[in-house]
């Protein structure tokens, strides 16, 4: 059967297949700088929403510049090379003059280990698993041709960790564990939905550009779903192949519905079940928990 997904012997991770082991190989020399700027997260917690209020905050709100260039050109995203990558993003960004801003979906293990000390900023966003669940099975069943894995079959392959970039749970667990460090700034899509002005003024603050309310309002109106979803910088209409389909036979785009909760109209009880046990059992000990997200 079609993957969209390939095991990395080394490390024991899934990934995606466009992550070659050169790539994860090339992570464990990558000269991370101190004014960095790292975008973390696990896939489809609103990476590319928090992407874009990063590149315009570090712009101070000049969004007609910011404007001229896809986010995947201002923000590049270290883990793969696409079918329309000229060259590896890595060395793209080795050449970038400061400040660099750099998305990735790696695991701890897997990140060049300078993110791993106290020198870039690191920020973090986390979403409820179980939505991520959803825009992952969306999203993934859009990179393999018919037969496309069933909602079941989907959720199954999350549960054993065997999805790209492997277990939620551990992934997330890092950063929380790290949420209080001065470099660190840890948030939730689910708290992006409620109250965005306060995440770009949390966001400004942490990366020490002071902006106006007025610009701060901007901001927020240019990175509602809205307006992300219209503006070909962003949406990766340019970039994204999916050859995917919802319920409805509608073709699945990036930025899809970006919505909170849409777990219900999916899981079945019994999943729900089987995930809220797995989910105690491996953050058993800890103060992450569901909780977070509501
Ligand atoms: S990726 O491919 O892993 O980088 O995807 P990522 O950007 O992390 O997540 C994609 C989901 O985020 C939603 N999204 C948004 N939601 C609300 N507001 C804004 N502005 C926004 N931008 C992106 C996008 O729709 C995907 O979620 P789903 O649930 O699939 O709609």
């Amino acid at each position: 059967m079609e993957t969209f997904a390939r095991l990395d012997e080394e490390s024991g991770f899934h990934l995606l297949l466009t992550t070659s082991k050169e790539i994860v190989d090339r992570m464990k020399t990558f000269k991370v700088r101190d004014d960095d700027v790292w975008v973390i997260t696990y896939p489809k917690s609103g990476t590319t929403w928090m992407q874009e209020i990063v590149s315009a905050v570090c712009a101070d709100g000049d969004l007609e510049t910011i404007n001229k260039t896809s986010l995947t050109e201002r923000v590049p995203f270290i883990d793969c090379v696409f079918p329309f990558d000229k060259r590896p993003p890595y060395i793209d960004l080795e050449e970038m003059t400061s400040r660099r801003l750099i998305k990735t979906h790696f695991p701890h293990q897997l990140i060049p280990p300078g993110v791993l000390k106290q020198t870039p900023k690191v920020i973090y966003v986390a979403r409820n698993p179980k939505d991520v669940i959803v825009s992952c099975f969306y999203f993934f069943n859009g990179f393999i041709s018919e037969p496309k894995l069933k909602w079941d079959e989907f959720f199954q392959l999350f549960i054993k960790d065997e999805v790209p970039y492997g277990s939620w749970f551990n992934h997330n667990l890092y950063w929380w564990n790290r949420r209080h460090e001065a470099h660190v700034l840890f948030v939730t899509y689910e708290d992006m939905k409620k109250d965005l002005s306060n995440i770009v003024h949390q966001v400004s603050e942490f990366l020490g550009h002071v902006l106006n309310e007025e610009t701060v309002a901007r901001i927020v109106d240019h990175c509602s779903f809205s307006s992300m979803k219209k503006n070909p910088k962003v949406n990766k209409s340019e970039d994204v192949m999916l050859d995917s389909a919802d319920s409805s036979g509608k073709n699945i785009q990036f930025m899809r519905k970006g919505i909170v909760g849409e777990w219900k109209t999916h899981f079945t009880v019994a999943q729900c079940e089987q995930l809220d046990k797995l989910y105690k059992k491996r953050l058993q000990g800890t103060d992450l928990t569901l909780d977070v997200f509501f």
